[in-house]
């Protein structure tokens, strides 16, 4: 079975299920489904890099992870997951930036690259503006996903943030984009036992029970996002026809064209079942911990 290539940008520092998601990549690359090939935080907090960091660390991965050009903050999110687990970064060689992280990635990719959103888009237009970026990305870009929007129309955090960017981004990305939507994660819980199955200082169940509770789980956007990249022909979802998201002002409708390179998930398969695949996966390293004691 072939792996899929994958980069992910990532607003790590608000919600918790980009842990999740990022988890759940590790957790396919090492079982040989994709190759994590670089991580970009598009918020401007420190803390939100350094969780990541954490997260691949204790996986025993090797991913670097790019930053937003020009900001870095201490903001701390309330309730904070990423500087619970972020002060765990000792290491102290600076971060890359995100854009020209992901910009190498596609120069040095001899397969198409599978490039994951799950979170805002300033990072992704910046590639777009540097010299050959626009053609980098058509000529090196197989797939892009998007967790974003709400279908048929809606307001949602990742596109409604900042809906001028996300208007921009919307116009100049090159490449189709499969759209997962508000409405398709939401009531996918992810981490309600991870009291059992994950260690307590284990840094996804931490991140997960400050956030949200001890066993009280989280909507699986990000993490579901992430599995049907690795799993481009998944039977837990159908596609819409194709069509095209449109912003008007914060809000994204929906508009069906058969010429459009837009299309959006349908979750079909029953929610027990596709909780039981997102959980088995994010919880997968807890069987291959590596042994970090110096
Ligand atoms: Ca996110």
């Amino acid at each position: 079975m072939a792996f899929t290539p994958l980069f992910v940008e990532s607003d790590m520092f608000g919600d918790v299920d980009d842990i999740g998601a990022l988890a759940l990549a590790l957790e396919l690359q090492a079982r040989g489904r994709c190759r994590l090939l670089g991580i970009g935080i598009n918020t401007p907090s420190v803390w939100g890099p350094r969780a990541a960091a954490v997260v691949i660390r204790e996986f025993g991965a090797d991913v670097p992870v790019g930053v937003l050009p020009g900001r870095a903050t201490d903001d701390v999110f309330s309730p904070d997951y990423a500087r619970l687990i972020g002060s765990q970064h000792t290491a102290t060689d600076p971060f890359v930036e995100a854009p020209g992280l992901l910009a190498d990635v596609l120069r040095t990719a001899d397969v198409p690259v599978t490039v994951v959103s799950i979170g805002f888009f300033p990072n992704l237009l910046a590639l777009l503006d540097l010299p050959g970026g626009v053609e980098l990305v058509r000529a090196k870009v197989g797939r892009c996903l998007v967790m974003g929007g709400r279908f048929p129309e809606g307001d949602e955090f990742n596109i409604s943030s900042f809906p001028a960017e996300t208007a921009e981004f919307l116009a100049r990305w090159p490449t189709a984009i499969d759209f997962v939507g508000f409405e398709a994660g939401a009531d996918l819980l992810t981490g309600k036992h991870f009291s059992e199955q994950l260690g307590a200082d284990d840094p996804v169940r931490v991140a997960y029970e400050a956030y949200a509770g001890v066993d009280a789980g989280r909507s699986s956007w990000d993490p579901l996002t992430v599995y049907l990249a690795a799993h481009a022909d998944s039977e837990l979802v159908s596609w819409s026809d194709p069509g095209e998201l449109v912003m008007h002002g914060e809000t994204g409708r929906w508009r069906a064209d058969p010429a459009g390179r837009h299309r959006y998930a349908i979750v079909v398969a029953p929610a027990a079942e596709v909780e039981g695949i997102l959980d088995e996966l994010i919880v997968g390293h807890a069987s291959r911990v590596v042994d970090l004691t110096p």
